[in-house]
């Protein structure tokens, strides 16, 4: 459980039961699955909201929690379930999002290191999921896996890449959900957001290489990730700049999704801007609503980009 006075960030209990409510409550634009089970075997959710379920509309996606201690980010994608099925009908930007995208969310990639870093009523300042001595999810994805020095091969390090892509079952479950997207030869994702903390950034690919354009991201590529980047971030505050500018990684979760698939992913970085260290990851529950909230108009241009 949370800390005394923190009460109101959910468990992975209280996740699931709040997802089965919004589900239950818009049986019409809701359905409740998952995409596979963590390594110490729980489910990891997904929730797809649209009017109908053709799959000729374009398909976003928003993910959450590859991070255990960046709770804040699961507290943002269920203010994503809850605002585009909540103001169905009477919300028109909602309404009109809902009608003309499927919007799948995955508000907990890594339930097992979320749930170990509240055990005990404390904070543990774990980032890794638990499967061993812990992969780092955002350095065990499949594109450059490994490639350039921004992952460890040391298992006790805090960027362990895994012992091969995938390697991780959380990691490779999100995967296989997004390679079933692709229909009839398209796929059908065309825009992601993966929400971390913190640093108050809004982040894109590539991260394992501090060029602007090369192999996968032409010149024109590369503008259209820098504008909706900055118009979204003159949205919410947030700092825009490719994920390399802040420091190179491989094996992140953007460079698969846009080096594989073509998504136009985003990384997210959530308040605070600058929160000394540890303290970061943990801002009190007060701070859930303004600062999930504050993405809220960035969520809309990225829903509506997907479909340019
Ligand atoms: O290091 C990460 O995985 C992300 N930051 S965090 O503090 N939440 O751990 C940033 C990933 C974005 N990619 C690059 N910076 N290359
Ligand atoms: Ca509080
Ligand atoms: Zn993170």
């Amino acid at each position: 459980e949370f800390p005394e006075g923190d009460e109101d960030y959910h468990t992975y209990d209280q996740l699931m039961t709040a997802l089965e409510t919004a589900a239950q409550d818009h049986p019409d634009i809701t359905e409740l699955s998952d995409v596979g089970t963590s390594h110490e075997g729980r489910t990891i959710p997904l929730m797809r909201i649209g009017a109908g379920s053709d799959t000729d509309k374009p398909e976003v996606l928003f993910t959450c929690n590859q991070h255990a201690r960046e709770h804040l980010t699961t507290e943002m994608c269920l203010r994503i379930v809850e605002r585009f099925t909540d103001g169905y009908g009477t919300d028109d930007t909602v309404t009109e999002l809902v009608d003309t995208r499927q919007i799948y969310v995955i508000p907990t990639v890594n339930p097992d290191g979320s749930e170990y870093d509240i055990s005990g009523g404390q904070y543990q300042g774990w980032r890794k999921n638990r499967q061993d001595q812990g992969t780092d999810l955002n350095r065990n994805w499949g594109y450059k896996w490994g490639c350039c020095g921004g992952s460890s091969g040391e298992p006790t390090s805090e960027t362990y890449r895994g012992t091969e892509a995938f390697s991780a079952p959380e990691t490779s479950a999100v995967r296989d959900f997004v390679n079933s997207r692709v229909v009839d030869g398209e796929q059908r994702i065309k825009a992601h957001i993966d929400f971390h903390t913190y640093g108050e950034l809004v982040l894109w690919p590539f991260g394992h290489t501090t060029d602007d354009t090369g192999e996968g991201m032409t010149e024109e590529q590369a503008q259209r990730f820098r504008s909706v980047g900055e118009e979204m971030a003159g949205t919410n505050g947030y700092t825009p700049q490719q994920s390399s500018d802040l420091y190179v990684t491989d094996g992140d979760v953007t460079d698969w999704m846009w080096g594989q698939h073509k998504i136009l992913s985003f990384t997210f970085e959530m308040y605070p801007g600058d929160g000394g260290g540890l303290d970061g990851f943990y801002p009190g529950d007060e701070n859930i609503g303004p600062e999930t909230q504050r993405n809220d108009e960035a969520v809309d241009i990225l829903l509506r980009e997907a479909g340019a």
